[in-house]
């Protein structure tokens, strides 16, 4: 069985990410997508409403969990069984983080290999941030975000 993890602060999660999850799991046994923490990032949404946003969006792909922890990511790759972890890229910002943590990952939990995705064109430019942005300064995000995160803010505001 062959399970892999798409890790990532999703705050909140958007279209991109949703692109990279359906395509993950159509690739592998079981997908994992775990919210841990990016010691560079404050998020607007605690890590149980970003697991609840993501649960509700991935509600029709029955392989896809969503979880989220607290340590390494490596740790918690070894404690799923997971030989992959999934990134997207969107461009070479991305891949010069992402080939770095690759090798980080790797270091920490020998075999553990990380499998980048394109992002497809129409989501290359969508980010969490942008999408903190929009809803900080009161414009719609729902082009942006799967339908449970707009219901989301919409039950806070
Ligand atoms: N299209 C395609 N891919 C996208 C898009 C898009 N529009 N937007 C984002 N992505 C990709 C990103 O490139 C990334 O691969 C993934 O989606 C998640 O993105 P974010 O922004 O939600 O998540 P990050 O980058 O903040 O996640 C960083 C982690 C939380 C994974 C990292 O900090 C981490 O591993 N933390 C745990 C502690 C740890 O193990 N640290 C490393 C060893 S010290």
């Amino acid at each position: 069985m062959k399970i892999a993890i798409y890790p990532g602060s999703f705050d909140p999660i958007t279209l991109g990410h949703m692109d990279i999850i359906r395509r993950a799991a159509q690739c592998f046994d079981q997908v994992y997508v775990c919210v841990l923490v990016n010691c560079d990032k404050k998020p607007m949404f605690s890590a149980d409403e970003r697991v609840d946003m993501i649960r509700r969006s991935v509600a029709d792909l029955p392989n896809v969990t969503a979880e989220h922890y607290s340590g390494l990511l490596a740790a918690y790759a070894r404690e799923k069984g997971a030989c992959v972890l999934v990134k997207g890229l969107r461009n070479a910002t991305d891949f010069d983080q992402e080939y770095q943590m690759a090798s980080i990952n790797r270091g920490i939990c020998p075999g553990l290999e990380t499998v980048f995705l394109p992002a497809s064109p129409a989501y290359q430019h969508f980010s969490s941030t942008m999408v903190r942005e929009m809803i900080r300064y009161g414009q719609p995000m729902e082009q942006y975000v799967p339908a449970p995160v707009a219901e989301q803010w919409k039950g806070r505001s």
